[in-house]
């Protein structure tokens, strides 16, 4: 403890020193009845003009003496900094884990010892292969990353929200990520992977046809940071006090249910709301309602690695919980935003390679090979070997290098001793190593021949595919189907589209025809040659479908309501209890965003205007309208696709009478999804309702082709 509170200091005196440079504290004066900081120049130099440069004369020309101009844009031409070379486009919120028991069992890494424990979190989620700028719903897997701030140094589990991934070997990333990200004479497709360069590196490449279901599955187009799960993918070991090890896989589960979008909402959200995901979460965690995960693990021991059919050291397999359980060991929460989004999301920098006493890498070559790029990437995006003294990536324990200088460097060794061993003695000899408390590797054994090859038992490509997608219900199968064909369709060149499906037919021959069929292609390719035998009857594994393990609450969800001058106040007020009971938020859609006068007189402010608040921003929506109203909307098409949208995206849809004539203009047959709302008995009736999500049996019936 003692120590821990040394480091509150420490960061104390870190924040004091930001503070300080960000000017607060020091000389304030009035504006406008209040006090405010004096503006200053970098070098605290009191500014007492801050709209004309200095001239001679009101018409100039400038004068080059004016430091405060020079300075102002002289600084601003050296705002940016290069952005991430993958998972440009993020967000990043602060939180803490808590142990719910002490795992000294298995490993001696402090943060697991002591059950009921926090530590602090900074975790920042993803997309992969958009720039800075991208919108959020692209179809992508998202990084799920998280720093702990433990006592005894830095851990960051650097994962994605998908277990597995596209390849085997860290030497082919650099080859994966130019065919995801735009096409390199034409700067375009930004932030799509529907585009020939990707599927032709993916056709040729096997190994990713494990990956290529998950990314074509409603995992790569999340409803929310939320409502995902994360995986720390690669095999880690735990390495308790005695220096046994145990095998472990990292998984997050998320306390309010997964959930996903569908592929046409997602391209419509990107429209409406490119900031989609991160609104989500800040508005989450601004009014209080803090989202949460629950750190799961698999553990496993040498004599199982050893049995399982694949190879535990290869990251496009998973191992299925049936067969190996998960124990949630924790609770990750999300409680703070952040203060500054460049000195915090933008500088985090996260290192596979940092890791603490009592957790181990294995050797997995795609793990091997990150935990050289990630210190590589963040000396080229942020500048100097220095950017430990970050707050944001400094240790919140107590830490004592005799690293010095470089760019920027915050703190140097205090005293005459820059090097170990010395002879000065005490504090004035500076730090020295610790036998007993330092990180030792697990002394793993290792031997064998110096060659380019992989583990036999890598070869197996396709038999975890059809795994994952016979576990799938069949809107989630249809919906692969369907991401294959428009992923496909964007492909111009027919020989990739073929190839792709020539690997598809040994997955599962109903995708392999449905995706040929959508395509239109005349003949069926031959089956890709697989390099080893498939094992075709792997056991489904029904955890791995979102729909069939869906939260069934709408608690966290978004009801909007369509409402127009003079709708019902009740009906509304009725729907608002129910949806806050359920702990969902309801917004209100209105003709004007001034709001509506409802039929009681009440006025009610509206949080979008009709044509900005489109219904794909919503898991569910209702529109209650007085006679008036209605009419006039009839006349309004983006109420019409509010609507029309709700009903094809398969949202629950109740409607107050009055609101019929809107519906059967956007084309809603009334169907078991749709409620007619009449009395307040109806509201909860709905929004029990909608603890459903979605109404799918709708969806085959509105997708002809
Ligand atoms: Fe990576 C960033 C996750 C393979 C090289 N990666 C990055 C981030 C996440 C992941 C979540 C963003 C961190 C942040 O928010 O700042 N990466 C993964 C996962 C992988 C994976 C789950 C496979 C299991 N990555 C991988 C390989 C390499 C890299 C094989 C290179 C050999 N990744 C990087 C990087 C990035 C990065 C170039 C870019 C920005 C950064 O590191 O900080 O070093």
């Amino acid at each position: 403890m003692a120590s821990f509170r040394q480091s509150d200091k420490q960061t104390k005196a870190q924040f004091a020193d930001a503070a300080v440079l960000r000017g607060e504290g020091g000389e304030t004066h009035q504006v406008a009845g209040k006090d405010v900081p004096v503006l200053t120049t970098q070098q605290g130099v009191p500014v007492s003009d801050d709209q004309n440069s200095l001239k001679i004369g009101p018409r100039g020309p400038a004068l080059l003496e004016d430091f405060h101009f020079r300075e102002k844009i002289f600084h601003f031409d050296h705002e940016r900094i290069p952005e991430r070379v993958v998972h440009a486009r993020g967000f990043g919120a602060h939180g803490f884990f808590e142990a719910y028991e002490s795992l000294a069992d298995v490993t001696s890494a402090d943060l697991f010892q002591r059950a009921g424990e926090k530590t602090p979190v900074f975790v920042r989620f993803s997309t992969v292969a958009g720039n800075k700028g991208s919108a959020d719903l692209a179809r992508d897997v998202r990084g799920f990353a998280v720093k702990f701030y433990t006592k005894e140094g830095n851990w960051d589990l650097v994962g994605n929200n998908i277990p597995v991934f596209f390849i085997q070997d860290a030497i082919k990333f650099p080859d994966l990520i130019h065919a995801a990200k735009q096409e390199p004479d034409r700067g375009f497709p930004q932030a799509q992977t529907a585009h020939d360069n990707f599927w032709d590196f993916m056709s040729l490449m096997p190994e990713t046809m494990h990956m290529a279901l998950w990314i074509m599955s409603d995992r790569a187009i999340p409803r929310s940071f939320r409502f995902m799960e994360g995986f720390g993918v690669h095999t880690f070991r735990f390495v308790d006090g005695k220096g046994k090890s145990t095998f472990v896989k990292f998984h997050w589960k998320p306390k309010l249910g997964m959930q996903s979008v569908v592929w046409n909402e997602a391209l419509k959200i990107n429209g409406a709301d490119p900031d989609f995901h991160r609104r989500d979460l800040w508005d989450a965690i601004q009014t209080g309602n803090f989202p949460e995960w629950e750190l799961g693990l698999q553990l496993f021991d040498d004599d199982f690695a050893d049995s399982f059919e694949f190879d535990v050291l290869d990251a496009t397999k998973l191992i299925p919980e049936e067969r190996v359980p998960i124990r949630r060991v924790g609770r990750l929460v999300l409680d703070r935003t952040v203060d500054n989004f460049f000195a915090e999301t933008e500088q985090v920098a996260f290192h596979t390679g940092n890791i603490v006493p009592g957790i181990d890498f294995t050797n997995d070559p795609l793990l091997q090979g990150r935990n050289f790029s990630y210190l590589d990437t963040q000396l080229k995006r942020l500048g100097s070997p220095n950017f430990t003294h970050l707050p944001i990536n400094a240790p919140k324990c107590p830490f004592h290098t005799l690293q010095q200088d470089g760019h920027m460097a915050f703190h140097n060794p205090k005293g005459r001793a820059n090097y170990e061993p010395n002879s000065w003695g005490g504090a004035m000899g500076g730090p020295r190593e610790d036998p007993d408390r330092g990180f030792r590797s697990f002394p793993a054994p290792e031997a064998g021949d110096k060659r380019r090859v992989r583990g036999e038992l890598f070869a197996d490509h396709y038999s975890q595919a059809r795994q994952f997608y016979v576990s799938q219900t069949p809107v989630e199968q249809t919906h692969i189907q369907d991401a294959f064909v428009f992923e496909l369709s964007k492909v111009e060149t027919p020989a990739i589209r073929a190839r792709i499906v020539s690997h598809l037919i040994n997955i599962h021959p109903d995708l392999a025809r449905s995706v040929a069929e959508g395509l239109g292609l005349k003949d069926m390719p031959k089956a890709a040659q697989p390099a080893r035998k498939v094992i075709e009857d792997l056991p489904p594994s029904p955890v791995l479908s979102i729909v069939a393990n869906g939260p069934k609450s709408f608690r966290g969800r978004k009801l909007g309501v369509l409402v127009s001058d003079g709708a019902d106040a009740g009906l509304l007020d009725a729907l608002t209890a129910a949806a806050e009971a359920q702990g969902a938020v309801v917004e209100l859609v209105a003709p004007r965003v001034g709001g509506v006068a409802l039929g009681d007189g009440s006025l009610r402010p509206a949080r979008q205007k009709i044509n900005g608040g489109p219904s794909v921003l919503y898991d569910a929506v209702a529109v209650l309208l007085s006679a008036e109203g209605a009419k006039t909307l009839l006349n309004e098409a983006t109420a019409k696709d509010f609507v029309s949208d709700a009903f094809a995206h398969a949202k629950f849809i109740a409607f107050s009478a009055a609101a019929q004539p809107l519906l059967d203009k956007a084309g809603v047959l009334p169907d078991g999804g749709c409620l007619a709302l009449k009395t307040p008995d109806d509201a909860k009736r709905f929004v029990a309702l909608c603890g459903e999500l979605r109404f799918w049996e709708r969806e085959a019936k509105v997708h002809a082709v």
